[in-house]
């Protein structure tokens, strides 16, 4: 008879390869030895280490599922998917910053761009030497990109961009902007185009005073006459297909994400039942505490088998965006109310930052909201299923 293991009930870790599991446990360690110390202060302080990105870039964590010809470790999406998985255990928001490297600025430029495009900034994103950001939201147009206002107009040997982008992270300390503008020279059409800090005009203020998310600096761009020249286009893609392929790949890092920082809150909230005593006995003594924790294992082991599904589908390339909604959206709401309940489970304690809850808690409020919506997911599939348009 198998033992049942109930850290990993559908005993995932055997559906992995060995190249996966050494790099999840590659991944778990760097966490654990870099992160883990860190994130109290800067979450406290509402600060980001942009060190981290080097310390990532060393240990193999950015682009992993770009071609190692141009830096990454041309490992599948399983394994970036573990990779998300350990990083959000310790904070969402360093995740964040690890996937917007990797999915929002390095895949736009190695699918999407020129090859001089590729080899000037591919290698020094995945070293962290350089930083990126993305950004597709507007002060106006956050869940519908499609009326973005920032344009693109046609000048001698290039373009001239006008416009503002809202909550981007990294920006603030960004080297590389992946920046989506409606281009006067291609009809209108949403085009990508990628800046670089320094260029006249173009400055990136720091959002403050977050109560989510501290770990991850955010901010707008401000896009005030920037003229760059026509190797700033990505050339592969027009329309709203270009942001949402990169969003894609995002979308589905972050369901695995946000297992991680689901399964530290479960983890968190069984041993403090075992350690804490009330009416003379462990609260995990209590039928209402296992029944919590019940419903705790049962979501993180449904949304990880799932999660798993998709991404070996992706690596087949059997996949369909709508398979990404439903995980993003699922594990995105279900890791927020098992970080509730974790806080909950806690007690006053639960409020405190050493007990790591209520920072989950708080962070999943943004993952649950950033790159599509719960609702906009559950449209997306409700339009799969009926065929009929509800977003507007
Ligand atoms: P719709 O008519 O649905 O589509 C327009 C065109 O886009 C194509 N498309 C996709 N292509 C590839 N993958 C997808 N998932 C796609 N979804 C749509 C579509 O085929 C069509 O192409 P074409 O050639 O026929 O024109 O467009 P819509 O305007 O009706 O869209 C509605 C909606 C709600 C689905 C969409 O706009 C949406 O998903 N809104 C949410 C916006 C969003 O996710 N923003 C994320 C911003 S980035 C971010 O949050 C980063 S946080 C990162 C971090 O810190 O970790
Ligand atoms: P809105 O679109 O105004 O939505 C408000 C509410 O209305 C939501 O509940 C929504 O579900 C609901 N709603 C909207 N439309 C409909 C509808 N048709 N039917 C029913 N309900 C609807 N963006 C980037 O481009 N790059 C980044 O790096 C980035 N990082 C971020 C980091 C943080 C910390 C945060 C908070 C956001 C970030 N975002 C980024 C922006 C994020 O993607 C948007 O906040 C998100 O897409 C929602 O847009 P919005 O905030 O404008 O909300």
């Amino acid at each position: 008879k198998t033992q049942f293991d109930w850290a990993d009930p559908f005993r995932l870790d055997t559906q992995l390869t060995e190249e996966e599991r050494m790099l999840r446990d590659a991944a778990a360690k760097f966490a654990a030895d870099r992160l883990a110390p860190r994130v109290e202060k800067a979450y406290l302080e509402e600060t980001t280490d942009p060190e981290i990105f080097r310390e990532m870039g060393e240990a193999g964590l950015l682009g992993v599922t770009i071609p190692e010809e141009y830096g990454g470790l041309g490992a599948g999406y399983v394994s970036y998917g573990l990779v998300a998985r350990e990083i959000e255990r310790v904070d969402s928001g360093y995740r964040s910053m690890m996937s917007v490297q990797s999915s929002l600025v390095m895949h736009p430029i190695y699918a999407f761009g020129s090859e001089e495009q590729r080899k000037r900034y591919l290698p020094k994103l995945a070293t962290g030497e350089f930083i990126g950001c993305f950004g597709l939201t507007e002060p106006d147009t956050g869940s519908d990109p499609g009326s973005m206002r920032t344009r693109a107009t046609k000048i001698d040997g290039g373009y001239r961009l006008n416009g503002s982008k809202m909550w981007i992270s990294n920006a603030p300390i960004a080297d590389v902007f992946v920046v989506w503008a409606k281009s006067d020279a291609h009809d209108g059409k949403i085009r990508g185009f990628v800046l670089e800090k320094g260029l006249k005009g173009l400055s990136a203020p720091k959002i403050e005073g977050k109560l989510s998310l501290r770990a991850s600096i955010t901010g707008e761009i401000v896009l005030d006459n920037v003229e760059v020249g026509e190797d700033a286009l990505l050339p592969g893609v027009e329309g709203l297909r270009g942001p949402f392929e990169c969003l894609n790949r995002a979308r589905y890092g972050i369901a695995w994400g946000v297992m991680g920082a689901a399964e530290d809150c479960w983890f968190q909230a069984r041993q403090y039942g075992l350690d804490r005593k009330q009416f003379g006995r462990p609260l995990a003594a209590t039928q209402l505490h296992q029944k919590k924790l019940a419903d705790m294992q049962t979501e993180i082991a449904l949304g990880l088998q799932a999660t798993l599904r998709v991404g070996r589908l992706m690596e087949e390339g059997a996949w369909a965006p709508e398979m990404i909604s439903l995980i993003k959206r699922n594990n995105c709401g279900k890791a927020l109310d098992i970080a509730r309940m974790a806080r909950d489970m806690h007690g006053g304690n639960g409020i405190q930052i050493g007990y790591r809850v209520m920072r989950h808690a708080q962070n999943l409020e943004t993952v649950n909201t950033y790159e599509g919506t719960h609702d906009i997911h559950a449209l997306i599939l409700g339009r799969a299923q009926t065929g009929l348009q509800a977003f507007f």
